[in-house]
């Protein structure tokens, strides 16, 4: 790559790129013009590596993998692609000559909200791990016009505003109409006898989808790696609308067309949780069908093998079920548009796909009613009823009069189709996000699989891009571990280990904790700006900044807050350690459970940060629009990372990690990955509380807990819960947080767990007093966070389950 040398060329390019795009002179152009000027210099830059990766991976046959994800969370590009390319500091001097600031010209991107949470971001993190391990390996998803909602809190509530992060265009995609292609939906499909004798499908009657890809370089990390992420957006087929119009229907034909558009309009805003709504079982197929024409294409067009060996040089991940269609898909490609065999195109088809399943919760398992999915896709039905009746079959023989084994492997069973079922069924490898979850999904969710096909099933724990969560989020605290140790961790993670031969140094834990104070300085700024509010930076930085659910338990948070209010109320002489709670994430929009949450930590927050007996003590924030930026800027501020999901419910989690990377100490159930981070920490450097999964899973099973009797025997969970519903949290009422508590009997277990956490926060406090014992577990906790980076992660995917080796460009 021919990069800007320094930053008198950064200057003579960018003056000529800018003239050329917007014909004014440099004086006048707004910022966000510079952000585009210099996003369009770097895609420049890179465009010739990103020809020559595709061309180096067709020259050797590189076996691929391509990533399916209904969710690409990406965050900001222009600071992450600088950085990957090295050219972060030449820009930032070159732009200072001509009189802006790189800081201020940063945030004129927009966020990409092509995501939810934990799901969408991994994505984006394991596409940017891919590049920069030189692997050949693309993400696939939709180009949603609208991202996820953007978050307003009114009068303590949620307001939803929609995401328009295109109005302004996107300087990273590239439209590519040449590699469009249709997709079908509707209309009707069967089989009929051919003149020899065998069976061949017809669909007629269907309506085509166009089909367009955005593809967004995804550049590696020093390298000269450039893969890709392909975008699909519907558009209508003029044929098809030209037609409907000549048949003289106009109805019909604006009907075809807004619904095309609709497809690849919207992101749906539930996380964790199922909808079932018929246009997104259409985006699901919509995403599946284009991309795996587009693999087809390409892989016959530059591969140039036989589709027998398609298995050998192809690899697809499902990112949760909501890909799963690629199995019947890719059925349908094998059957009828290569007339292969049904055995044949079975085979190849387990041996292409691998599939990852990112949750237990019963409420986000992906189901289709029969009806809806049959009218939608029906060529696409007939085969899913067919692998349905040839595995069915299959069980019955290996386990006969055993209909409970058949039930719980079925693919078609009461009228729905279980997309988990035919994600294990139709892949040759299923793994879980952490080891606890992996577990629970061979002991129970998974298990009658795991009796059939016990080789399928591995552990593969999350990890998080160090690239974005710490060099990119936290320059400060990396130049100093750079001071420390040397800058290898920066390519290799895993090198940050050597942290702990300073980790009792007293000059390098003085140095930590004045880089986590710059910090925490930085975040009161901004907090100061947004909200005209001044927070403590003396003060602990406790932060739960995740998607809003119940089994996240945001609600025991803010109720241990609100006992601490009532402590120092009654006890006026009580010093504690002064404390800033924040708290932030996003409610999905049909959620009430969540949104009343949201509505009890402003209210809650408002009546403490106005009582002048305890707000120089306390202090309660909840941050509007939680995304990928404001992540940037919380997760180096953070003292402590609350991660106290009920155990057993969150199936990695992945804030934990980013918390870690930059010092903060978890102070979390044994759930997800905080079971690793405080096996490779050890105990002593976290703080851990609660019931067990196999605790929680006891009482689930055989009964036991009653939260009235928490009500009864515990008086200061009396106190909590009355409050609730007496009016006397600034007159609000709580009522529908009040019933799932104590007469929906406390499904999480929140006011089961609540002394012991009330405990852990005394034990939080004990260890802050001590300051050079908390840097020093901070510092252990950097230095052990190597093993949860996401090119960890990757490595372990690319060697056991897509058998994809390096390629050098
Ligand atoms: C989502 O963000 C996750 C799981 C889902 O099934 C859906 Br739908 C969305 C999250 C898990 O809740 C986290 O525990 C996990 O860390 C993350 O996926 C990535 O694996």
């Amino acid at each position: 790559m021919k990069k800007w040398q320094d930053k008198e060329e950064f200057k003579k390019i960018f003056t000529e790129k800018a003239h050329v795009l917007w014909e004014k002179e440099l004086r006048d152009l707004t910022l966000n013009e510079v952000y585009q000027t210099i996003a369009y210099m770097i895609r420049d830059l890179v465009s010739e590596d990103w020809i020559r990766t595709n061309e180096v991976y067709a020259e050797q046959k590189a076996k691929q993998v391509y990533y399916f994800s209904i969710e690409f969370l990406l965050g900001r590009l222009l600071q992450s692609n600088l950085i990957g390319i090295g050219l972060e500091d030449i820009c930032r001097q070159g732009l200072e000559d001509l009189g802006w600031k790189l800081e201020d010209v940063v945030p004129q991107e927009r966020d990409p909200g092509l995501g939810n949470g934990g799901l969408g971001r991994l994505a984006a993190c394991f596409i940017d791990s891919l590049a920069a391990l030189q692997l050949p390996g693309h993400g696939c998803s939709i180009r949603y016009q609208y991202g996820l909602f953007n978050q307003r809190i009114v009068d303590g509530q949620q307001v939803e505003l929609p995401d328009n992060w295109l109005v302004n265009g996107y300087p990273w995609e590239v439209k590519r109409v040449d590699k469009a292609v249709n997709v079908r939906f509707g209309g009707n499909a069967y089989m009929r006898p051919t003149e020899d004798g065998e069976l061949e499908c017809v669909h007629e009657n269907y309506s085509s989808v166009r089909a367009v890809p955005y593809d967004v370089p995804v550049i590696g990390y020093h390298n000269d790696t450039v893969n890709t992420l392909r975008l699909w957006r519907a558009e209508y087929s003029r044929e098809d609308l030209y037609r409907e119009l000549t048949l003289g229907d106009r109805h019909r034909a604006f009907r075809y067309k807004n619904n095309v558009q609709l497809i690849s309009r919207f992101l749906y805003p539930e996380d964790s949780t199922e909808d079932g709504r018929r246009l997104r079982l259409m985006q699901e197929y919509f995403m599946v069908s284009a991309g795996l024409q587009s693999i087809v294409r390409h892989y016959k067009r530059k591969y140039k093998e036989s589709m027998y060996k398609f298995d050998q040089y192809i690899a697809i991940h499902i990112n949760d079920t909501h890909p799963a269609l690629v199995v019947p898909e890719l059925m349908r490609i094998l059957l009828d548009e290569e007339g292969m065999a049904w055995e044949d195109a079975w085979d190849i088809t387990c041996r292409t796909v691998a599939y990852t399943n990112h949750t237990i919760l019963p409420e986000a398992m992906e189901k289709w009613s029969i009806p809806m999915f049959q009218s939608l896709l029906p060529r696409i039905y007939l085969i899913v009823e067919e692998i349905n009746n040839r595995w069915l079959k299959e069980v019955r023989r290996l386990y006969p009069g055993d209909e409970n084994k058949a039930r719980s492997v079925a693919i078609l069973w009461d009228g729905q189709v279980h997309m988990a079922h035919l994600s294990v069924l139709g892949s040759h490898s299923v793994n879980g996000v952490a080891e606890i979850h992996s577990q629970i999904l061979k002991d129970s969710t998974l298990h009658q699989f795991y009796t059939i096909f016990p080789n399928r099933f591995s552990n593969k724990t999350n990890g998080v891009t160090h690239r974005r969560w710490l060099i990119e989020a936290n320059p400060q605290l990396s130049d100093l571990i750079d001071e420390a140790i040397g800058d290898e961790w920066r390519l290799e993670p895993s090198k940050l280990i050597r942290l702990k031969t300073v980790s009792s140094d007293s000059a390098f834990l003085d140095k930590l904790a004045k880089v986590k104070k710059a910090r925490k300085e930085i975040l009161a700024d901004y907090i100061k700006k947004e909200y005209d509010t001044n927070i403590a930076v003396d003060s602990i930085f406790d932060i739960q900044i995740k998607r809003i659910h119940l089994y996240k338990r945001q609600l025991l948070n803010i109720l241990g807050i609100l006992h601490l209010y009532y402590t120092l109320k009654a006890n006026p002489d009580l010093r504690v350690r002064p404390h800033t709670f924040l708290f932030g994430g996003k409610a999905a929009s049909g959620y009430g459970e969540a949104k009343q949450t949201i509505k009890l930590i402003n209210v809650v927050a408002n009546m403490i940060n106005r009582d002048k007996q305890v707000n120089k003590q306390l202090k309660v924030l909840f941050l509007e629009n939680y995304n990928v930026s404001l992540g940037q800027l919380l997760f180096p501020a953070a003292d402590v990372s609350e991660q106290i999901s009920t155990a057993g419910k969150e199936a990695s989690g992945t804030g934990n990690m980013k918390f870690m990377m930059n010092g903060a100490i978890t102070l979390g159930t044994m759930d997800g990955a905080n079971v690793e981070i405080c096996r490779e920490v050890g105990m002593e450097h976290c703080v851990i509380f609660g019931l067990r999964a196999e605790e929680v899973m006891n009482y689930y099973m055989h009964g036991g807990y009653s939260s009235w009797n928490m009500y009864s025997s515990d008086p200061r969970i009396r106190q909590l819960m009355n409050s609730l519903v007496d009016g006397s949290i600034n007159g609000e009422h709580f009522g529908m947080l009040y019933e799932s508590l104590l007469d929906r009997n406390d499904e999480f277990f929140v006011l089961k767990d609540f002394a012991a956490y009330c405990e852990a926060h005394t034990e939080i406090s004990r260890r802050y007093a001590n300051q050079k014992q908390w840097f020093h577990s901070s510092a252990i906790n950097i230095a052990h966070s190597g093993y949860f980076s996401s090119d960890r992660t990757i490595q372990q995917y690319a060697s056991d389950i897509w058998r994809i080796k390096p390629v050098k460009v």
